[in-house]
């Protein structure tokens, strides 16, 4: 008798990253190490979101070479162009085209309440262009396409996770069931990492300061100094605080690149000064990012490999991502 195999489908995820310089620590431990981890059990999408780096003025020669290095970093992460489908979200029309159908069912009132479009308004108070207000739609467009389970973000992204899920309800509401409404997938340790000058503020890869945040690709010389000047307090005390910013975040950063837990780490430095902490939290990360490095190095210079993966990878994306467009399209009325 032949036996009957059931096989459940594997649950799918989405993220997206903008090429708008090299990440940082806080990409990394927020989502990026994700990304990876949950290749063998989701079935995993990944892009390169381009089309939201423009949201912010970008020198053309420079967006070309980070979009390139963006794409061989997810590679050098671990992305298996085997295993996930890894693309380049301006190759796949159908982002911006479905962003155009969602911003119709998107309101003033709720874009106007996002802190990221509040913060990056005033940062760059000379151009609040009308792509940086819609940003969050192209966002949902990005996510809906793919019908995901769960994307995988840092904290901060969770309120544009949350519009993405109200205009999906909002679209289902009337028209039935076309898109599938996601979970945010966030990880416990590292969802916000902090930035080293001030612990108040989130690492970022464009603040100006360049000791506050860890690039992804930086020399190990220069991970371990920048831990050594890190903002901590005059305690001279590892324990975890509300009021011990600055060493709570080199705690959390070595939680995450170590596996070990916050009681473990203050276990290990007890009775032993800041000036050890540091210099084993720097260790630790750079010996994490440094296979990184090492397969970056490997593949950004082979322009031919990285083109054929990215062609495949859009392919591959716009396959899923059409049919969900026609419905759409088909759902509202449009002839087709
Ligand atoms: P910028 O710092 O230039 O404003 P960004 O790093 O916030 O950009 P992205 O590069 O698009 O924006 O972020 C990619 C991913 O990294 C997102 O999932 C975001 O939530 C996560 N992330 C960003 N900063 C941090 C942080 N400090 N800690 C944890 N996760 C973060
Ligand atoms: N806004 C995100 C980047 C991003 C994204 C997405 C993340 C664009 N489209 C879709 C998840 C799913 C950010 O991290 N700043």
């Amino acid at each position: 008798m032949s036996e009957i195999i059931e096989v459940t489908p594997k649950k799918r995820v989405l993220s997206c990253i903008q090429p708008t310089g090299i990440p940082t620590l806080g990409n990394y431990l927020g989502a990026l190490k994700n990304w990876k981890n949950m290749q063998d059990e989701f079935e995993c999408i990944y892009a390169v979101a381009d089309l939201h780096a423009i949201t912010v003025r970008q020198e053309p020669a420079a967006l070309r070479k980070n979009i390139y290095s963006m794409f061989a970093l997810l590679l050098a992460l671990g992305i298996d162009p085997e295993k996930s489908i890894m693309f380049i979200q301006s190759h796949v029309p159908e982002h911006a085209q479905l962003s155009w159908l969602l911003s119709c069912y998107t309101q003033f009132g709720e874009l106007s309440r996002m802190t990221q479009f509040k913060d990056k308004s005033a940062k760059h108070a000379d151009n609040v262009n009308a792509g940086l207000f819609t940003y969050p739609v192209l966002m949902a467009a990005d996510i809906l396409l793919y019908k995901p389970d769960f994307v995988p973000v840092g904290a901060d992204q969770k309120q544009h996770l949350e519009i993405a899920r109200d205009i999906a309800c909002r679209f289902n509401g009337i028209y039935g069931d076309v898109f599938t409404v996601p979970e945010a997938y966030i990880p416990k340790i590292g969802a916000r990492v902090m930035s080293l000058q001030d612990p108040t503020k989130k690492m970022s890869k464009s603040d100006e300061n360049l000791n506050s945040f860890v690039g992804m690709l930086d020399s190990r010389d220069d991970i371990i100094r920048k831990f050594k000047r890190a903002v901590t307090d005059s305690e001279a005390c590892v324990r975890l605080s509300e009021d011990k910013p600055g060493v709570s975040n080199l705690i959390g950063i070595y939680s995450a690149v170590t596996g070990k837990t916050a009681e473990e780490v203050e276990r290990e430095f007890d009775g032993k000064g800041y000036g050890e902490f540091k210099l084993a939290v720097g260790e630790a990360v750079a010996d994490a990012l440094n296979p990184i490095k090492e397969k970056y190095d490997s593949v950004i210079s082979d322009k031919a490999y990285l083109e054929q993966l990215y062609k495949t990878g859009a392919e591959n994306a716009e396959r899923i991502a059409r049919k969900t467009y026609f419905k759409a399209m088909k759902k509202v009325g449009y002839v087709l």
